[in-house]
């Protein structure tokens, strides 16, 4: 498997800007020192999901870093993506563990100590966990306390990240929470200056929260 580290996961939202724009962007957020990427495209036909994901899997492996595709093991494995991520309403981790092999990264969302618990039995590498905070990106959720959040992070031995509405400004909420990591769309897609937004971020949430120390 691809060395695993979540520390600072951007997820990418190529809605708002033109390719090129989103390639720059992704590249910058890279610079400043995104540990993983996950390619999230929801209105996308299969063949442009792919295009994209073959495309930005040449960029994230330039600088050694894996790929994860959001939802879709086709899409993952056509690619050569490093792992997927999948929701409580895409394939069964157990499935998805069946069909991409061990050395797959398989992310999975939970909200609850069940759903963790049952993900990480089924064979997931790391959790998902939020939203933490309501957010402007396009997504289905609803809130997870910051109390559940350390309960699951306390129930499973993998990796475990917070995500939702999450930036360098409001990530104390979490002091004391044994998070592996931040999952951010916005603070750095969206930011003027996406290298210096994941910079700033990755710093944040080493210096408040103590993240990053051992990988
Ligand atoms: N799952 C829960 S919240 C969320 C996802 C995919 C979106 C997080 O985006 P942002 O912009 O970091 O709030
Ligand atoms: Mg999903």
């Amino acid at each position: 498997m691809a060395k695993l580290d979540t520390r600072l996961y951007f997820i990418t939202d190529s809605t708002f800007c033109d390719e090129e724009e989103f390639f720059a962007r992704v590249t910058a957020a890279l610079r400043g020192g995104a540990t993983l990427i996950q390619l999230r495209e929801k209105e996308r036909s299969s063949r442009e999901y792919l295009t994209l994901a073959e495309r930005l899997h040449t960029i994230t492996q330039s600088f050694g870093v894996p790929l994860i595709i959001d939802d879709r093991v086709d899409i993952a494995l056509a690619s050569g993506a490093e792992g997927v991520h999948l929701g409580q309403s895409d394939l069964p981790i157990d499935r998805a563990r069946q069909i991409c092999g061990s050395r797959m990264i398989i992310g999975a969302t939970a909200k609850t100590v069940p759903q963790a618990l049952e993900a990480y039995k089924n064979g997931a590498d790391y959790l998902g966990v939020g939203a933490i905070y309501p957010t402007t990106t396009k997504v289905k959720t609803v809130l997870t306390s910051v109390d559940t959040l350390a309960d699951i992070c306390r129930a499973v031995p993998i990796p475990v990240n917070a995500i939702g509405g999450l930036n360098k400004d409001n990530i104390d909420i979490l002091s004391g929470v044994p998070i592996a990591g931040i999952c951010a769309v916005s603070a750095i897609m969206k930011a003027d200056d996406p290298e210096k937004a994941a910079r700033e971020l990755f710093t944040a949430a080493a210096e408040k929260l103590g993240i990053g120390q051992a990988v």
